[in-house]
């Protein structure tokens, strides 16, 4: 049966790689799964037909046979539990990146979400400025804690795995902002992750389908 996974027909970042079908393509790369993709637009999201795949009109899902899968998150996870390669065979070790897992879309996603939001929707509102440094502050924190955690090391705990693929396509998206520059152990690690094949596969699979054309 062959794996299918959706994504935007056209994503709004152009082809960086930031919507979260990258991640989903990067774990596949990385277990060396062949997979389909289904493009979806925007207003096809909100259709009955994905609405059934994703009750919340989101990419990216997953279908394999009858499964079928939403939230990036847990279809990392199952093919990181169905494919070698991701998660470590040591109980408490798994164990560990699935907490890494688990804090990247949970503790450190919110607040970048949080500040993508203020810098795109919130522009134009009166106390945007005012409020813009508190988000930024706010992601900060959360990458200070994270920095302080990683150290010199490579990876999050010991080998690479699901944990730190989540985390770096969490953290890459701060790349833009500076914020990341802030932190040289984090854009190290960031650029390990992009420095690996499976990546750069997933990545060179939506950039040819978002890099801008001429019109
Ligand atoms: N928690 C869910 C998950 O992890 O799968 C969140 C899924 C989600 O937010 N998907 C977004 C979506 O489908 C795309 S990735 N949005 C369409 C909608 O809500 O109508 C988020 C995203 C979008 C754009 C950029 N960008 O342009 O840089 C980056 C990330």
């Amino acid at each position: 049966m062959t794996i299918t996974i959706t994504a935007f027909e056209r994503s709004p970042d152009g082809g960086k790689g930031l919507a979260r079908d990258t991640r989903v393509r990067w774990a596949l790369e990385e277990v060396g799964q062949p997979y389909e993709v289904r493009l979806v637009s925007f207003r096809a999201l909100k259709e009955t037909a994905h609405l059934a795949r994703n009750p919340f009109g989101k990419i990216p899902t997953y279908e394999d046979g009858d499964l079928v899968l939403f939230e990036s998150g847990a279809i990392v996870l199952h093919i990181a539990e169905r494919h070698a390669g991701l998660l470590p065979g040591d109980v408490n070790a798994r164990a560990r990146a699935l907490v890494w897992m688990f804090a990247a879309v949970s503790t450190v996603e919110p607040p970048i979400l949080e500040l993508a939001n203020a810098k795109l929707l919130e522009v134009d509102k009166p106390w945007s400025t005012e409020r813009l440094p508190m988000v930024q502050d706010r992601v900060r924190h959360r990458l200070k804690d994270l920095s302080a955690r990683l150290g010199s090391a490579d990876w999050l705990d010991a080998g690479f795995s699901a944990g730190d693929l989540m985390m770096v396509h969490v953290v890459q998206r701060l790349k833009p902002s500076g914020l990341l520059d802030e932190f040289p152990n984090l854009a190290a690690c960031v650029a390990r992750g992009e420095a690996r094949p499976a990546y750069k596969r997933a990545f060179e699979a939506q950039l040819a389908i978002n890099a801008p054309r001429p019109r």
